[in-house]
């Protein structure tokens, strides 16, 4: 259609120039304005001459796209876990180390893996990842595809298996396990070979295969040089392959998906919006593509996948069909990932909230905690622990909803009102809001308010909901009204708990 329009506007007699300029400024002014490119989308034209997917419809479908159940059950069940830190680096004060340290400085001779259950479980968390293997290439299971391990160590003479130890005291706890097997390796002489990528699988499958179920697997995209100067190339379809034949309930982490994406800093700094329906170019892992493309013909490629906006309306009409894959938000307890004895964990404050942040915004917290070189977790980071996990419960310990009346009303598909009436002000100090994930994400803007002689205020703006939303509001008020501003189809929540 717009085409057309030209090529008539072309034919006009020079006396309609000025129209015709304005025409043409107007046009190239509305398609290159991202946001209000829709208004024009039923008459634009793809440059292959197909007719564009009707936005409508195109938005309907990012509604409807759906998590996987190991996504789901991630979300719903275990959304805060623990990150373990654990190799030669805890002994020589690196934080990546070179991959030629002696095995024998590896002797943790009071390792306590049930004192580092305690301390996760008591910060509420549900499961574990340790770093089976980092980046100088010191597995911590006698793996029997390398010398440069454990089972060198004077660790219990060279019989101990650090990974079995702790994967038995997660079981004893109730901890669900994971591992973290680092595809960079600055020690194997097969690095930067194809003969590593047999390596890393043969590895992979030994963790895959010893320790039970696995909740969660962890690599991530660090690719330096080996021993001999060669970087590798991964193969990750390898890898992915393998551990869905051998732990088919899963979740993987890597950067680009497939089911975990990461959210692009280690700081544990949560984004505005934070989208677990994203463009299947920025998170090319994830094979499940469950739209079409999107209505506007574009290129993404100067998005990174760790950019904040990359769920943005604005951005998945360009893209070339959209995934489900949540960000997982990771940081470590003390700026280092491994134990530095000048460090301290971080304040109470910070940590609750980076968990506001992030299990109260759509992504899941990866929490690390190093243990110190003589095998336990300092005293500090475990009463840290304790302290966050005491807080949650005491922030979430006495829900209120269930004493006002509420009503409903939807606005056409896409707006919702549910307001809150009680009998007399109660202090609101969190309002939490889960949208039904399962069914897909929908919520693009939504609004806290309360009702003040007849006129409103706005207490709370928010974007994205998803599966969890957690506002801290903090006021007293005899009503609340939730309204959902914006959404991408029929709004459906699971859940809304206030808390005083
Ligand atoms: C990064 C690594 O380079 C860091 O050492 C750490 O393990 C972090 C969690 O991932 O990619």
């Amino acid at each position: 259609m717009y085409k057309l329009l030209s090529t008539i506007a072309n034919m006009l007699p020079l006396k309609y120039l000025p129209q015709l300029i304005r025409f043409r400024l107007l046009t190239m002014h509305m398609i290159y304005a991202k946001i209000n490119a829709a208004l024009w989308l039923l008459f634009l034209e793809r440059g292959d001459g197909t007719m564009n997917n009707n936005f409508q419809e195109f938005i309907k479908a990012a509604a409807h796209v759906k998590p996987s159940e190991n996504q789901l059950r991630m979300l719903r069940k275990t959304p805060f876990y623990a990150f373990i830190h654990f190799s030669p680096n805890t002994y020589t004060n690196l934080e990546w180390g070179l991959g030629n340290e002696d095995p024998a400085i590896f002797n943790p001779t009071e390792l306590d893996c049930d004192q580092w259950c305690e301390a996760i479980k008591s910060a509420g968390m549900k499961g574990a990842v340790i770093t089976a293997k980092h980046h100088d290439g010191f597995c911590l299971w006698p793996s029997k595809y390398t010398e440069h391990s454990i089972k060198n160590s004077p660790y219990k003479n060279g019989k101990g298996d650090i990974v079995r130890e702790f994967a038995d005291a997660c079981r004893r706890h109730g901890l669900k396990f994971g591992f973290y097997l680092s595809p960079w390796d600055r020690n194997s002489k097969y690095y930067g070979t194809p003969e590593y990528n047999d390596y890393y699988k043969n590895q992979l499958t030994e963790l895959l295969t010893g320790y039970g179920e696995v909740f969660h697997i962890w690599f991530d995209g660090a690719c330096g040089e080996g021993p001999n100067g060669k970087k590798q190339e991964y193969d990750y379809e390898g890898y992915i392959e393998l551990i869905r034949k051998y732990q088919p309930k899963a979740t993987i982490f890597n950067d680009f998906g497939p089911d975990i994406r990461w959210c692009g800093n280690e700081s544990g700094s949560a984004r505005y919006a934070e989208w677990a329906v994203v463009p299947s170019e920025l998170c090319y892992r994830c094979k499940n593509v469950q739209t079409g493309a999107g209505p506007l013909e574009g290129d993404l490629s100067h998005m990174y996948n760790s950019d904040s906006d990359i769920g943005f309306l604005s951005n998945i009409i360009y893209s070339k069909g959209l995934v489900f894959c949540p960000s997982e938000i990771d940081m470590s307890i003390r700026p280092g990932w491994f134990y530095h004895e000048n460090e301290e964990p971080h304040s109470l404050e910070r940590l609750f909230n980076t968990y506001l942040n992030s299990v109260g915004a759509n992504t899941t917290f990866n929490l690390n905690i190093p243990p110190m070189p003589n095998g336990r977790f300092n005293d500090k980071d475990a009463a840290r622990l304790h302290e966050l996990g005491q807080l949650i419960k005491r922030s979430f310990a006495d829900e209120i909803t269930s004493r006002a009346k509420i009503t409903s009303e939807y606005i056409g598909d896409g707006q919702l009102r549910v307001r809150f009436d009680f009998d007399s002000p109660e202090k609101i100090s969190y309002v939490q809001i889960k949208e039904r994930i399962s069914e897909g994400q929908r919520v693009e803007t939504f609004q806290l308010r309360r009702e003040n002689n007849g006129k409103e205020d706005t207490i709370y703006r928010g974007s994205c909901i998803g599966s969890n939303k957690i506002c801290r509001i903090g006021v007293t008020t005899d009503n609340l009204i939730l309204h959902i501003t914006s959404a991408r189809d029929k709004v459906e929540l699971e859940e809304i708990a206030i808390f005083a």
